[in-house]
């Protein structure tokens, strides 16, 4: 008997794929089926053990519908421009261009020796120049529409990475590249208009089957929040005896966004950011019409060292009154104090805002310290809290005492309207896209600056600009990135007047290449435009798009912001481009922590499979645990899936052995057994239960093994012999390519050189898959008292009674009738006593 060589058996199937180029997406006309990973960002360390555990995942579909008979699009590519690449470089003292050739050649080995089934003749690198050129064709139509504007906004700037950074590229108010604190600089920076999407962002959500975690976290991130925005007019109390009459000319006012309108009557004071513009007017006025100039002086400085997550985290409230002014509240018509506090953000709604301190928890904590008044105007108590942060009926509120919050909205909001004091208002959390950086290794951004002409696009015809190569790409930490000091690269003419221009210096963030990858798959060969429109209507959406969490904000919100951008101007046909999204769970390390340099824990998949074998490790990646969850290594239970390979090899190596016996009918058993499992493997697949459907393989194979050892005849025949390779030849592709082989060479019946990968997946028949024993649940009242075997299809008398003279529950109804029973075929009996 031959032994299991996985070396062997591994790379002459690798080497046979590649060769027969098996797995090349063709235009066969089949029904299509596009399976994507999020591509990887080829680092310095090569792969370590989590990382392949997505494409397995999606190997395994890929695999599958392949042998449904789909034509699959299953390609792989590199995400290689942006801030790690380069600093990786900068460290080791390479050009970033070089270090990523050599560490994408890295990761290509450690992907082909796991069998992945991509199509390579579609590889992608974001940094190759034929595929930037589209990426900046996208920005130039972006420009053109107006939805890419110039900002000199004060933004975060990394004094480290020596680049202005968007917020959402902080971690816990750091660089997350780096981990510095991050400073506020005015930089000119190119920025997109995406709030302006955020609307149908959020409507398509919808309709996307992605978990609902990760639409919850876009739902956040996008942060609509529909309220209203009301002017309160500023008034000059008079004060005694000094001579500060004439309010009628004082024109200033306060906007405050507000998601409680109804609560207005119950507005005691407002809020101004210390940044607030109506702050620094009223200070540099020359009347001094802040008596307490000094303090708030101080007080706006001391905030302004703060980041906004320091200012939102901080517990203790604290801020200033501005002495000489009052706010009028404009239903009630008191006058009522403004304070500047940093609680209040400048960047969000309209930084300013009207305090409710009996309704809203911050407010309440700022009243209480500083001793401000405290009106209720919604009747209702919270039991945890003294401020009441619910719905009700308003109290103290004039002519709307009596009505319920959502009436009063309307109401006020409709009073304000007419009144033409405020209006209904939408506010986001998410802010427009910081789009540029001051670094060298990103796509240039096509612009050219015109003294005359002002912003010219490059001509189209001329893209791609590219990246010019320079002495140092070190960063300059002037704020401008280091192609500024390439003289005969910035230096151009004007394409518009043909006068002197200067490029445009700054460079696209990492995610830009990204945004549309998914898109360039389809067609990778096009010059002419960025993806042919036939074919792009045949092979979108991606049908399954497998990644990490970590994305399910920035990423998956930029690329459905450009994708619905493409759609506007007609370049795709549908405007979501990921249908079904699943996300892998981390693999952590035996310690259970993260896998890590740092810790000295990482799992190298190069070394099992060497040792194990490539099966072993995706039999292994796809069964240990749910495929969403993190979960830790465990080498004693990848040893078990080694071992289950292996018994999988010694029964075919016996069937081979012993092949007469091979056209042997199959007994009733051994067919419900197999059909059984044709039907869980496949239902496990389509809903990626990975872990399940191994499980299940594993026990099938027990029990083969177990009949046999008996003697019993009919267990495994030739049918089973094949069908259950098929099953089990997407997780292990090269074992069961081999086995496969083997028994076809053997059977003389069989001409034989068909390939598994291209079988057709094996089909169930219902009545011989259905369960034929369960596990019938009893209840007493919904709660679980017995459990036993049935036949599947006990009838509904049968199982009562048999429920009602358990020993177990005999007891519970004390001879007395139940009040009701209730049957679910198949499930349980609950009895209602
Ligand atoms: C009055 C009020 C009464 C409020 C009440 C809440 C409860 P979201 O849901 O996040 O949109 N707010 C508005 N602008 C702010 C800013 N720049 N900095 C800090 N807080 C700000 O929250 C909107 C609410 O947060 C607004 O509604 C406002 O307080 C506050 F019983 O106005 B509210
Ligand atoms: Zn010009």
């Amino acid at each position: 008997m031959s032994k299991y060589d996985h070396k062997k058996i591994e790379s002459k199937w690798q080497e046979y794929w590649a060769e027969k180029q098996v797995f090349k997406t063709k235009d066969s006309g089949k029904d299509k089926f596009y399976v994507l990973d999020m591509f990887p960002y080829p680092s310095g360390v090569g792969l370590h053990v989590g990382h392949p555990k997505g494409y397995i995942a999606t190997d395994v579909v890929s695999r599958y519908k392949r042998m449904n008979d789909f034509e699959v699009l299953h390609p792989m590519g590199w995400d290689a421009f942006g801030l790690p690449a380069e600093n990786y470089a900068l460290k080791n003292k390479i050009h970033p261009a070089k270090a990523v050739e050599i560490n994408i050649q890295t990761f290509k080995e450690q992907l082909s020796i796991i069998g992945l089934d991509y199509d390579w003749s579609r590889e992608i690198n974001t940094t190759d120049p034929s595929y930037y050129k589209w990426t900046q064709w996208i920005f130039l139509q972006i420009f053109k529409k107006g939805l890419a504007y110039q900002s000199e906004e004060p933004i975060n700037w990394c004094p480290s990475c020596k680049t202005g950074i968007a917020n959402e590229d902080l971690e816990h108010g750091k660089c997350e590249q780096c981990g510095s604190e991050v400073q506020q600089r005015p930089i000119r920076q190119w920025v997109l208009r995406i709030t302006d999407y955020a609307d149908r962002l959020l409507e398509g959500l919808d309709k996307l089957d992605w978990e609902d975690s990760i639409k919850e976290m876009q739902r956040n991130w996008i942060g609509r929040s529909e309220g209203a925005i009301i002017k309160f007019q500023i008034s000059r109390p008079q004060r005694q005896g000094a001579a500060l009459a004439g309010t009628a000319d004082f024109k200033f006012q306060i906007e405050g966004f507000t998601t409680q309108p109804d609560t207005l009557f119950g507005a005691t004071y407002m809020v101004l950011a210390p940044e607030h513009e109506l702050v620094a007017s009223l200070l540099s006025n020359q009347e001094s019409i802040i008596s307490n100039q000094e303090e708030v002086d101080k007080y706006i400085k001391m905030s302004l060292r703060k980041t906004e997550l320091e200012r939102q985290e901080t517990k203790e409230k604290t801020g200033v009154e501005l002495k000489g002014i009052k706010a009028i509240n404009p239903a009630t018509k008191e006058e009522i104090p403004i304070w500047i506090a940093d609680y209040v953000l400048a960047s969000y709604g309209t930084g300013a805002i009207m305090a409710v301190p009996a309704h809203d928890e911050r407010d309440f904590e700022f009243a209480k310290k500083y001793n401000l008044e405290i009106i209720k105007v919604i009747d209702g108590v919270d039991i945890k809290n003294e401020v009441y942060t619910g719905e009700g009926i308003a109290i103290n509120s004039g002519e709307y005492d009596g009505l319920a919050t959502a009436e009063v909205k309307e109401k006020i909001i409709k009073w304000l309207e007419k009144e033409d004091i405020g209006k209904k208002a939408v506010n986001y959390k998410m802010r427009d896209w910081v789009f540029s950086r001051q670094r060298y290794w990103g796509e240039p951004i096509p612009l050219i600056h015109c003294e005359k002409c002002g912003v010219v696009p490059v001509p189209e015809d001329e893209l791609p600009v590219e990246l010019p190569e320079v002495k140092s790409y070190e960063p300059t930490g002037t704020g401008e990135s280091p192609l500024a000091n390439i003289d005969q690269w910035v230096n151009t003419k004007c394409p518009q007047c043909g006068g002197n221009g200067k490029r445009e210096t700054n460079t696209m963030p990492q995610w830009a290449g990204s945004c549309w990858y998914y898109l360039r798959y389809i067609d990778t060969e096009n010059n002419k435009h960025l993806v042919d429109k036939k074919l792009e209507k045949h092979w979108s959406p991606v049908d399954l798009y497998v990644g990490g969490a970590e994305h399910a904000t920035r990423h998956l919100i930029y690329a459905r912001f450009w994708h619905k951008f493409l759609f506007d101007i007609k370049v795709v046909d549908k405007d979501e481009p990921f249908q079904k999204l699943k996300h892998v769970g981390l693999i952590l390390a035996d310690d259970g922590r993260k896998m890590s340099k740092r810790w000295g824990n990482v799992i190298n998949p190069d070394e099992i499979v060497e040792k194990l074998g490539a099966d072993t490790l995706r039999v292994y990646e796809m069964f240990m645990g749910p495929f969403n969850q993190a979960i830790a290594w465990n080498t004693e239970s990848m040893i078990g899936v080694r071992k289950f390979l292996e018994r999988v090899w010694k029964l075919y190596q016996e069937f081979i052995d012993n092949f007469s016996q091979s056209r042997d009918t199959a007994n009733s058993k051994s067919k419900r057994e197999l059909h059984k499992l044709i039907k869980s493997v496949t239902f496990d697949i389509e809903n990626m239960k990975f872990n399940t459907a191994i499980a299940k393989m594993m026990e099938y194979t027990n029990f083969i093994l177990g009949r046999k050892s008996k003697g019993e005849t009919g267990v495994f025949n030739i049918e089973h012999a094949f069908e259950f390779l098929k099953l089990l030849h997407p997780f292990a592709p090269h074992i069961t390519s081999e086995l496969f082989e083997q028994v076809q060479k053997t059977d003389q019946s069989k001409s034989g050189d068909n390939i598994i990968s291209l079988e057709p997946w094996p089909e169930y028949e219902e009545k011989l898959a259905k369960e034929d024993e369960i596990e019938l649940v009893i209840q007493i009242n919904g709660k679980v008292r017995d459990k036993m075997k049935t036949s599947a299809d006990i009838s509904e008398k049968a199982a009562k009674k048999l429920a009602l003279n358990s020993d177990k529950i005999k007891p519970y109804l004390e001879n007395k009738e139940p009040k009701k029973v209730i049957f679910v075929q198949g499930k349980l009996v609950n009895i209602v006593a």
